[in-house]
Parts: structure tokens; C-alpha cells; sequence
């Protein structure tokens, strides 16, 4: 009783924009504490309208550098941003986190700047859950702009193109290849490339690659209705926010020009829907009593791992089948 009338307070708090309650709920959702999801189905209705942009790069690229200069450029213009940084737990990388509250630090007193963390903590589909939980509660909270930066080693690059409207892809000159430090399967998938420290040697030679990149992707894909500009920055110079900003209206306005906007959130929340019916399903699947039989089964090597989840799967079936 007392969790529901928590939670509606938080839910309500949320959706009037209220700092407390916005980080109430993060971390609620975040700890998967049940009133999370109460507040999600309360303030559901009221999302739908951020933008949702995702940053990503080799770790280095400036991302964070480049976040703080756009979110200085998107205030200039009006508009209100959430920031999540996903936050690796782990403590060979804790000193970037640092640095990234330190580069955001000119923006924590500025009410229309909501920033948090996003801890890793390993579990599969995890990131990408609390990922897109936490943008749902900016995007009822009222902001305009959802900026989610990412760590950029791994799967949390492909999780965030997943849930971003626009993906910005920063890469640097003078990693050898380039275009090879930007994964294949990104270079596919953006829609604002940024060669960021253009103040280094080799931009050049840089540029020419990305922009060779981007061409045989526009010849491999003549229905393509948008090209994805390729800009230049010097983040640590504040060089280059507003072109960026332009690049990130102008990106918005050609998905709003079709369907892509209400599509790409559809997508993600289809998403979302399977991620938590495979979570449940399997925890479910795992508790029966069946359950913890076939795995002492498998582990005395009595019966193999294959035939095991199958009996498993088979099982429950019937017992659907049953109730029906
Ligand atoms: N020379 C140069 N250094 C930059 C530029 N942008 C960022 N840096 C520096 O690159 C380092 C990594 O930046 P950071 O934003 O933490 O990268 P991230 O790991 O991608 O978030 C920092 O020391 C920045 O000051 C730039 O445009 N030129
Ligand atoms: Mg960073």
C-alpha cells in the first residue's frame, strides 16, 4: 500500500519536472526496486517527446569534452537536457568518470540540466534497460533532449544506437586506421559523424577516410533519405557545438518529416517489451522445481545441456497447454 503511494508521489513529481523525484525513480529503476516500475507505468503517458541522442567513439575521442560543449551550445538555444553518462563500475576505467564530472561541473548549477550516471554492473541487456528506463523518466521530467554518452568499448555502443533517435559518432585522427577504430557496424549506423581534435595531425588524411567511408555507404544504400554530414571540432576549444547543434535539429526535423520519430521510439519500446519478457520468462522457467532436477542432472553429466532445456522448455508448455 504504502509502495503505491510512493510511488504515484514520485510518478507525479516526475512529471512536473522535479529534480528529487526524477532521481528518486533513476535509481529505483536502476536497482530494479519494484516501485521503478510503478513510476514507469504512471508517467508513460507523459513521454513520447524528447529527443533522444546517443554519443559514442573509440574511449579518448572526447566524447564527454564534446557533450559539455554541446549541452553549453543546446542551452544557448533554449532547450532543456538531461545528460546520462553510462559509468563503468569497474576501476580500471574510474578515473574517466572523474574527469567527466569534472568536464560537466559548469552545468550543475543550471536547473535545465539534469545529469546522471548509469552504473555498468555487467549483467547482459542490463545497460541498455536502465539506459532507456532513465530516458523515459528525462523524457517525462520535460526535457527536450536526452544526451546519452557512452563509454564506448563494446556492446553499450550497439545498445545506444538501438535506443537513440540520432546516433553522433566522434572519431579522432591518428589512430593508425581511423575508420577502422570506428566499428563497422557503427559507421552503418549513424547519422552525425564528428572527427573531434582537429587541431591534430593527420585530420586531413582522417577526413579523407571518413568521407570515403560515407560515400560507399550512400552508393550502398540509394534509398537513404539522409546524409549523414561528417563535421569537424575542436572539443577541448569549444570549436564546432554549433554545427553540430544544426546538424541535430536539422536530423530531427527530417525524422519528423516522415514517420521515423514515432517509428524509432516504437521500435525501442518493442524492444524494451522483449528484453524484460526474456528476463522474466527465463527467471520464471528457472524457479520450477524441474528446474534445479535438470540442472543437477547436467552438472553430474547425466543428461546433456540441450536436451535438458528442452525437457525444460517442453514442460512448461504442457503445463500452459494444461491450464488453458
Ligand atoms: N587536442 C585535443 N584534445 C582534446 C579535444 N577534445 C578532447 N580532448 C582531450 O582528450 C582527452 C579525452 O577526452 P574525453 O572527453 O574524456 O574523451 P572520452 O573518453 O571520449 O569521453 C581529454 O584530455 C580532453 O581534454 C580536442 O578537440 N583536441
Ligand atoms: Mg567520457
Amino acid at each position: 500500500m504504502t509502495v503505491g503511494i510512493a510511488s504515484v508521489e514520485i510518478a507525479t513529481g516526475v512529471i512536473a519536472g522535479r529534480i528529487a523525484a526524477g532521481a528518486r525513480a533513476i535509481r529505483w529503476l536502476d536497482d530494479r526496486d519494484p516501485r521503478g516500475a510503478a513510476v514507469l507505468g504512471a508517467i508513460y503517458g507523459a513521454t513520447g517527446r524528447a529527443h533522444i541522442v546517443g554519443i559514442t567513439g573509440p574511449p579518448g575521442a572526447g566524447k564527454s569534452t564534446l557533450s559539455d560543449m554541446l549541452v553549453a551550445e543546446l542551452r544557448r538555444r533554449n532547450r532543456r537536457i538531461g545528460v546520462i553518462a553510462i559509468d563503468p563500475s569497474s576501476p580500471f576505467t574510474g578515473g574517466a568518470i572523474l574527469g567527466d564530472r569534472v568536464r560537466m561541473a559548469r552545468h550543475t548549477l543550471d536547473p535545465h540540466v539534469f545529469i546522471r550516471s548509469i552504473g555498468t554492473r555487467g549483467a547482459a541487456g542490463g545497460l541498455s534497460r536502465s539506459t532507456h528506463d532513465a530516458a523515459l523518466v528525462f523524457d517525462a521530467m520535460g526535457y527536450d533532449i536526452v544526451l546519452i554518452e557512452t563509454v564506448g568499448v563494446g556492446q553499450d555502443e550497439i545498445d545506444v544506437v538501438n535506443l537513440a533517435h540520432t546516433t553522433i559518432i566522434v572519431g579522432v585522427p591518428g589512430l593508425g586506421d581511423e575508420v577502422q577504430a570506428v566499428k563497422a557496424g557503427l559507421m552503418e549506423a549513424g547519422e552525425i559523424f564528428v572527427l573531434n581534435k582537429a587541431d591534430r595531425d593527420g585530420y586531413e588524411a582522417a577526413h579523407r577516410q571518413f568521407g570515403l567511408m560515407l560515400h560507399l555507404r550512400a552508393n550502398a544504400r540509394p534509398d537513404d533519405s539522409w546524409a549523414p554530414p561528417l563535421l569537424r571540432a575542436v572539443a577541448s576549444r569549444d570549436e564546432g557545438a554549433d554545427v553540430i547543434a544544426d546538424a541535430l535539429e536539422a536530423h530531427l526535423a527530417h525524422l519528423k518529416a516522415g514517420d521515423g520519430f514515432a517509428r524509432r521510439s516504437g521500435r525501442r519500446a518493442c524492444a524494451q517489451m522483449v528484453n524484460l519478457v526474456h528476463a522474466r520468462a527465463a527467471a520464471a522457467l528457472l524457479r520450477l522445481p524441474e528446474a534445479t532436477r535438470l540442472l543437477d542432472a547436467v552438472s553430474a553429466c547425466e543428461i546433456d545441456p540441450y536436451s535438458a532445456a528442452e525437457r525444460l522448455l517442453a514442460g512448461s508448455r504442457n503445463d500452459s497447454e494444461g491450464a488453458a
